[in-house]
C-alpha cells in the first residue's frame, strides 16, 4: 500500500515542454493547473497524503517528478535524467526525498549513466528497467547495484517504440499488467495476467494502481472496461494538457 506521494505544480513554461506529437498542439498551461488540481484530488482520495512542490519555470517538463528519483520501501535513488533540458530539475527534487529517507538510504545515479523514473517499473521486489532513448546500460548497472544491495532484483527491458517502458506497461497488483504495443509479446512480461490495450488506446496503458483503486486517464473506455472487470475501481482524471507533452498519469507523481 502507498502513504506518500509527492507532486509538483506544472509551471507556465510547459508550453515548451518536449514533445514527440507537436501535432498534439501546446498544452494551456490554466487547463494543466487545473487537471493537475484534479489528479491531487484523485491521488489524496485513495488513502495518500500528497506533498506538492513548487513549480520550477526555468523546467518546462518539471511536472514530470517520476523521472526524477525512484522510491522503495528501502531506500531511494535520485535519477540522473537522460533529456539534456531537463538535467538539472533533480537537485529539486532532493530535500523532498530527505525527509522520508535518511542520507545512507539515498543512492544517486551518475554520469555517464543516465536513467530515466519513468523507465522503472516496480513489480514487488522487482524492478524492470527499460533501455531506452533516455536510461542507458551504464545507469541501469547503477541502480542495479544499489536497489541489489537492498535485496531488490533489478531487469533491463530493451524497448524501441516508445519514449519509456511505462508509456506501454504498467503493473497493476495480482499478478496483472496493462500492456499495448511492443510490448504485447514481450517474454519478460510472459508470467503475468496481461490486459492488452488497443492501438487506438495506447496512451491509456499509462494507469496507476492506488491501494486497490486503479487512475485510468479520461477518454480511454477500452482500457477502463478492461479495467473495471479485472475487478478494480476506477477512477478518471484527465490528462489532455499532458499527453501533448508525452506526459502520462505516472509520470505525474512519486508514489511511495
Ligand atoms: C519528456 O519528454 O521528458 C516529457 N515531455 C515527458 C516525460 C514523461 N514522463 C514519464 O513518462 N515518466
Amino acid at each position: 500500500m502507498f502513504k506518500h506521494t509527492i507532486v509538483r505544480t506544472p509551471c507556465s513554461k510547459i508550453t515548451d515542454g518536449i514533445t514527440s506529437a507537436p501535432e498534439l498542439g501546446q498544452p494551456i498551461y490554466e487547463k494543466a493547473l487545473e487537471q493537475h488540481a484534479a489528479y491531487i484530488e484523485a491521488l489524496k482520495s485513495t488513502g495518500v497524503d500528497v506533498m506538492v512542490l513548487p513549480a520550477l519555470e526555468e523546467y518546462p517538463d518539471s511536472c514530470f517528478v517520476e523521472d526524477v528519483a525512484v522510491l522503495s520501501e528501502k531506500c531511494a535513488i535520485i535519477t540522473n535524467l537522460g533529456a539534456g533540458s531537463r538535467n538539472g530539475e533533480t537537485e529539486f527534487i532532493i530535500p523532498a526525498i530527505k525527509e522520508f529517507y535518511s542520507e545512507d538510504q539515498i543512492g544517486y545515479i551518475k554520469e555517464p549513466g543516465t536513467l530515466e523514473g519513468g523507465d522503472v517499473m516496480k513489480v514487488g521486489d522487482t524492478f524492470y528497467v527499460g533501455v531506452s532513448a533516455r536510461t542507458n546500460e551504464e545507469g541501469i548497472k547503477q541502480f542495479a547495484e544499489f536497489f541489489g544491495s537492498y535485496g531488490y532484483e533489478v531487469k533491463a527491458v530493451p524497448l524501441s517504440d516508445v519514449l519509456h517502458l511505462k508509456t506501454g506497461v504498467n503493473y497493476i497488483e495480482n499478478n496483472k499488467m496493462l500492456v499495448s504495443g511492443e510490448f504485447i509479446d514481450k517474454p519478460d512480461f510472459d508470467g503475468y495476467e496481461k490486459i492488452v490495450v488497443p492501438e487506438d488506446e495506447a496512451y491509456g496503458a499509462n494507469c496507476i494502481w492506488m491501494n486497490g483503486t486503479v487512475i485510468v486517464p479520461l477518454g480511454y473506455p477500452a482500457v477502463q472496461k478492461a479495467v473495471e472487470d479485472a475487478g478494480y475501481k476506477v477512477i478518471n482524471v484527465d490528462t489532455s494538457e499532458f499527453r501533448k507533452i508525452d506526459g502520462g498519469l505516472s509520470c505525474l507523481s512519486l508514489r511511495f
